[in-house]
């Protein structure tokens, strides 16, 4: 049995017995603002990823534990050492058949590999006042765990509350789960558009980044036929990648076929949620970096959920 398969029999055992699934959220949830390399945790929820670390960026799960192995596989080796660091850009619950299995599987590996490991905030992993729909996954917990469930989701709800929001790399890459919030549009500066370090991320400002969408008009922005969120034209991504003197936006929310490249090349929309939404491709944005020339690469890749 290799590594990855011991570790997921660990992980279904965790995710057999309420009390053990509750430590592994508590347990991920203290960590998330504890790196010791890597990257760097700033206030209201932005990761701010060093200069030199090779990233390899995941979209949308809803609980397609097959796609993550796919994912993971390649990857696997490079969790425990070196400065590989896989970011998780949100919706790891609602949809699938795994749902419970696959954020287990992901909040063990960032107990395990903290530095290695970024999960951000996707709508799916809502604050109380903002429920996607569907939203099964409190109804999973129960059938699962009856009484306890209720207990497992409120826990849950504590763990996404904690997530960060967005995570950047200056002067290259911005990711988030939706879009960036429009108050880039004004602001002067990335720490004041995203309101770093003072405190808490307004509802205005969380709701944009989860739930916004890209789209091809020659518009800042306009209501989004989800209820929630806006339709971001160019004009909202280039400003923001301004901010940060960046060339790519990385976001998911959206279903794609693997990956899908949006207004002239500045964002880039990356999903993995191929089982439940029968897509026959998923996607991983790796951007590397190459020290002799201290220069990133963008690499899209694009592959079938089984290996
Ligand atoms: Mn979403």
């Amino acid at each position: 049995m290799n590594r990855l398969d011991e570790i997921l029999r660990d992980v279904l055992d965790k995710a057999s017995d309420p009390r053990k699934i509750i430590e592994l959220m508590r347990n991920a949830s203290g960590r998330v603002k504890s790196s010791t390399r890597n990257y760097v945790f700033h206030e209201p929820g932005i990761i701010e990823v060093e200069r030199g670390v090779n990233l390899h960026i995941i979209g949308d799960l809803h609980g397609d534990i097959h796609s993550l192995l796919t994912i993971l596989g390649e990857r696997f080796e490079l969790l425990g050492q070196g400065s590989d660091v896989m970011v998780f850009l949100g919706d790891y619950v609602d949809r699938g058949d795994y749902q419970i299995e696959t954020l287990a599987l992901l909040l063990y590996l960032k107990t395990a590999f903290n530095d290695q490991i970024i999960l951000l905030r996707g709508n799916h992993e809502p604050p109380t006042w903002l429920i996607p729909h569907p939203h099964d996954f409190p109804s999973v917990l129960v059938e699962r765990y009856g009484e306890e469930g209720e207990k497992v989701y409120s826990e849950a709800l504590s763990l996404f509350n904690t997530l960060p929001i967005t995570a950047y790399l200056p002067g290259e890459i911005l990711m988030l789960h939706g879009g960036p919030p429009l108050k880039v549009l004004e602001a002067s500066s990335f720490e004041e558009a995203f309101s770093l370090n003072t405190g808490k991320a307004s509802p205005e400002m969380l709701e944009e980044i989860l739930w916004s969408d890209p789209v091809e008009l020659n518009v800042e922005f306009l209501d989004s036929p989800r209820g929630a969120g806006v339709l971001y034209g160019k004009k909202v991504s280039s400003k923001a990648l301004g901010l940060i003197h960046g060339k790519y936006i990385v976001r998911s929310h959206e279903m794609v076929n693997g990956y899908r490249v949006a207004h002239d090349g500045l964002v880039i929309t990356v999903f993995d949620a191929a089982i439940p939404y029968g897509l026959d491709s998923i996607g991983v944005v790796e951007y590397l970096y190459d020290t002799v020339r201290d220069q990133y690469r963008l690499n899209l890749v694009k592959k079938s959920p089984k290996t």
